[in-house]
């Protein structure tokens, strides 16, 4: 009792310090001092490197070869495996040659294994040897002594691996005799019968090795001086803050340096809420990638968030390219960019530490952002293609208090006439944070609240954390305990912390059957009350303990073999992998799932959204929002929103206004607030600021057709749907730091208001010989410029590019579901040459179909010569619309005499017009066409009609 009163006090503590702290309590997280791995790696100088490759030991299959390393030091050998990948990629995998017991290789990432090319060595002398990349002459140079890799394209070098000889791995090594003792008696006889396990094999890591002449000399000098290392503090245990680490298997920390010569750009390793472009750390400390629930993060530092996706993109106007350092541990990267200056080249030299597992690199070598991102999906996976619906607006509070709430808000949506999608439930909704349960006084109905919302076409979502209640009545605890599913702690006993249920158990996601199980309690009649119009939140799944050091796991926790320390940034991903494949199972496989979740890995693009947490109602977090999601969009996670208003604190009125502007312009848009906030509804701030955010949620409804094709091509290429500048436009450097706008596809430009009391914004349009068409005006600007533009409050600046056909519907309701079947707008501008091309994609806008049955439409769009044409993408497909076509309005055109439309039939009809001199703008009225047709428009013009910049006439 006095136990659980102790308690009770500490979780009424954190939740104090959770309402009253204003901002992060950085003393909560590790610096890189204070992680003692970060710290020995950091104390390594540059230039020392004790590693060289013993000739000798080439291994070369087709696609594979191996190399043995040795540490000149401590004279352990190190095993390098070489793979030319299909795609332009090489990987590179360094881990000890005999480990004491097996290291840690991330599984479930990768979507299959890679597919390997043959791997060609050139030459290969005393000092190293030379292959070939086949592809462009590119080669792969390895350096013996000491090691290093260079990958060339001719003489110039892409890119070096350990050039500033930084590769250091720290072998497992037995405990000295303490600290042995210590976990002897902590694991009674486990500890012995893992050692024997390896001992039979592996009494020391150094020991033989089948070995040629040279390399047997290199051995006998080993024995004699292998583990003469000396311990250093944090190598067997460390202690934060009240926390200790218990370090069974002792230092076993990783790292490696690349050096991108002539790169002075590089981007990625999210999340960080920081630049878009990655900062020079030295003076500071690494970007760290560790999935934490950091309570009210700070703006413009590199320390950890909720989500690691642990791949860097180095860019300059010759070349993209990527690092993917497959490794889920605790990770640190040091970034060390120069640029030209007197007497020295620009280069970004990059440092990966990691506290465990294996080297395990991707070297993704582009050369075009496009071929970067292409090469990560071939490993990773592309995005999940949602249902249309989760593409509109969705609406959420921590939290809607009870059924009657839910509907009171949904009215408030059609009374204001403002369209939503989906009406979200945070934790309050559940019978005492007992997720798939709800509270009985509040939500005595849920199906009932359900069907309410599906008769009016719209959806809801409830929140399912990963942290269960112990409790030994509530079932999803009971089962998880008794099919003993658990994560343990150290001593092997279930592991509990702290969190909103008060004490909870965490379910081993690592582990397939736990996944299943959970996958299994989304079928309708187990959970109970939902229906089909409910889609899951997966929040805290960092995961977020709040009594374990940093507000997180203890990293000596268990899963099955592996600590916690191996997979901690894995834990989100497979929390929201088995939720997904939850969602997918209760249809029976045809329905596309929908999860939103905090935490993430590389690969989490497979399962649904990512939102950018706890932000806060300041400006600095708005303007935040953009290069965040940016920085998701590079490394695959593509369904990227923050939330709108700022979730702590209050927005002002016109922040509120100035947030839904530009969430409407980011991939996954949400409202949502704090518990301890006033409510802000839409409506709650006046009539003209209802009708500012109404119209800012119109332009995001009237653009689905755009951003539904963009999500379908981000989940067949891999292609990110917001783009910073630079990727359309690698070779103009001014595009290499922009992060206030960004393109949505390649079509449309988009700078957000995001400064108080703004007057104007200056956005940079990109591309000297190319045109950008204001959306809302029709105006033409000339690219290449930086363009001056005054705003009122419902300005929101968005251009798009001369040469884009964008797909539109115009008639607004009360949710996208009842807009399925009305008809297209097409937006065509044109471009200098007057040309347009663009795609319409439809499809039944939720099931599997589209991928199983090859259910869908995908129309090519094209103008030249003075004709928009429509040609089917989709051949085999015969899926059928009632959509059709309404309305075509043509920027920068040419009035013509007549226009008329020929069907795939034959048939022509002449098609009705007008013409607006003063924008140049041609709209054709309702010409009518089924959005899945051919057809073919033609605009014709009299002999003397001089046609827009079109070199022949159009006659009949
Ligand atoms: O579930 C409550 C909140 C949720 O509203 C928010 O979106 C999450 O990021 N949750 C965090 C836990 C409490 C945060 C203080």
């Amino acid at each position: 009792m006095a136990l659980y009163i102790a308690r009770m006090c500490l979780v009424f503590v954190v939740l104090l310090l959770l309402c009253v702290t204003e901002a992060v309590d950085r003393s909560n997280f590790k610096t890189c001092e204070q992680s003692s791995f970060c710290k020995r790696q950091r104390e390594l100088k540059p230039g020392q490197s004790p590693y060289r490759v013993l000739l000798d030991t080439l291994e070369l299959s087709d696609s594979r070869m191996t190399l043995q390393l040795i540490n000149d030091n401590n004279k352990v050998r190190l095993l390098l495996e070489l793979y030319r990948l299909q795609g332009n990629m090489t990987r590179v995998k360094i881990n000890e040659l005999k480990p004491l017991k097996p290291r840690y290789e991330v599984r479930d990432v990768l979507i299959a294994d890679p597919p390997t090319e043959p791997l060609l060595v050139v030459t290969q002398d005393k000092n190293g040897l030379v292959l070939s990349l086949g592809q462009d002459e590119q080669r792969l140079i390895v350096s013996a002594r000491p090691f290093r890799l260079d990958i060339l394209k001719g003489p110039r070098v892409l890119l070096s691996l350990n050039s500033r000889g930084l590769l250091a791995f720290e072998h497992l090594r037995p405990c000295k005799d303490t600290i042995s003792h210590k976990i002897t008696s902590t694991f009674g006889g486990m500890w012995e019968s893992i050692k024997s396990l390896f001992s039979s094999k592996h009494d020391d890591n150094t020991e033989e090795v089948e070995e040629t002449e040279t390399s047997k000399k290199a051995s006998d000098k080993e024995d004699q001086t292998a583990n003469e290392e000396e311990d250093k503090p944090g190598m067997w245990d460390e202690t934060f803050k009240s926390h200790s680490d218990s370090k069974p298997n002792g230092p076993s920390s990783i790292s490696l340096d690349f050096s991108f010569p002539d790169v002075e750009h590089v981007y990625g390793i999210p999340e960080h809420a920081d630049t878009l472009r990655l900062k020079n750390t030295h003076g500071g400390d690494p970007y760290r990638l560790y999935n934490l629930d950091v309570f009210q993060y700070e703006l413009n530092n590199p320390m950890a968030l909720y989500g690691s996706v642990p791949v860097l993109i180095s860019h300059n106007a010759q070349r993209t390219m990527g690092i993917f350092w497959l490794n889920a541990a605790e990770t640190w990267v040091d970034v060390g960019s120069r640029t030209a200056g007197e007497g020295s080249t620009p280069q970004t030299d990059v440092r990966w530490i990691s506290e465990t597992g294996i080297i395990d690199v991707f070297i993704m070598l582009g050369p075009k952002p496009t071929d970067v991102f292409t090469q990560y999906a071939s490993l990773t996976g592309t995005q999940a293609f949602p249902p249309l619906s989760t593409l509109g607006y969705h609406q959420c509070r921590w939290n809607y208090n009870d059924q009657e709430d839910v509907k009171t808000v949904d009215q408030g949506f059609d009374e204001h006439d403002i369209p939503y999608d989906f009406i979200w439930l945070d934790i309050e909704h559940a019978d005492g944070k007992r997720y798939f349960t709800w509270d009985p006084q509040k939500f005595p109905q849920p199906r009932e609240m359900l069907q309410g919302l599906m008769d009016k076409r719209r959806k809801m979502v409830t929140i399912v954390d990963p942290h269960i209640k112990v409790d030994a009545d509530y079932k999803i605890h009971s089962e998880i305990r008794s099919k003993d599913l658990y994560v343990k702690n150290k001593d092997g006993a279930d592991y509990e912390g702290w969190c909103w249920p008060g004490s909870s158990g965490y379910p081993d996601f690592t582990n397939p059957e736990m996944r299943t199980w959970w996958a299994s309690r989304f079928a309708f009649d187990k959970y109970e009350g939902s229906m089909e119009n409910l889609y899951t939140w997966n929040d805290m799944n960092e995961p977020s303990v709040f009594n374990g050091p940093e507000v997180t796991m203890h990293k000596d926790a268990q899963h099955g073999s592996w600590e916690h320390r191996d997979v901690h940034n894995l834990y989100g991903l497979y929390v929201q992998m088995a939720t997904a494949e939850g969602l997918i199972q209760r249809s029976g496989g045809t329905e596309r799932p929908f999860v939103l979740t905090r935490a993430f890995f590389a690969g989490s693009q497979r399962y649904g959204a990512v939102w950018t947490g706890d932000n806060a109602a300041e400006w600095g977090h708005l303007k935040m929002s953009i290069p965040m999601c940016l920085s998701l969009g590079l490394v695959g996670i593509s369904f990227c929103g923050a939330d709108v208003g700022g979730f702590f604190k209050h927005p002002s009125t016109e922040l509120l206004v100035r947030w839904y502007q530009a969430g409407a312009y980011q991939s996954f848009f949400r409202g949502h607030a704090h518990l301890d906030t006033p409510r802000r509804e839409p409506w709650l701030f006046g009539p003209e600021n209802t009708a500012l955010i109404r119209e800012a949620i119109r332009q995001r409804y009237t653009l689905l057709p755009y951003w539904y094709q963009l999500l379908y091509s981000a989940h067949r290429t891999g292609q990110p749907v917001m783009r910073p500048l630079w990727v359309e436009y690698p070779e103009d450097p001014v595009t290499f730091g922009i992060e206030n706008e960004y393109l949505i596809g390649k079509d449309l430009l988009v700078h957000p208001v995001t400064d108080e009391g703004a007057k104007s914004v200056t956005a940079y349009l990109p591309g000297k010989d190319e045109v950008w068409f204001d959306v809302h005006t029709f105006q033409k600007h000339e690219g290449g410029q930086n363009l001056y533009i005054p705003v009122s409050m419902s300005s929101i600046p968005v251009f798009q590019r001369g040469g884009s056909i964008i797909t539109r519907k115009d008639r607004m309701r009360r949710s996208s579901s009842c807009m399925e079947n009305d008809p297209y707008t097409l937006y065509v501008a044109l471009s200098p040459q007057g040309t347009a091309e663009g795609e319409l994609y439809i499809d039944d806008f939720h099931t599997f179909n589209f991928e199983k049955q090859k259910q869908f439409i995908h129309m090519l769009l094209q103008f030249s010569d003075n004709t928009l044409s429509s040609r089917n993408l989709a051949l085999g497909s015969n899926f059928t619309t009632e959509a059709w076509i309404e309305k075509v309005i043509i920027m920068g055109a040419v009035q013509p005499s007549s226009v008329f439309l020929k069907t795939t039939d034959g048939v022509r009809v002449a098609v009705e017009f007008d013409f607006d001199s003063d924008t140049s703008v041609l709209t054709l009225r309702k010409p009518g066409m089924n959005a899945g047709a051919e057809w073919t428009v033609f605009l014709q013009y009299h002999q003397d009609t001089p046609k827009h910049n079109s070199p022949e006439h159009q006659t009949l």
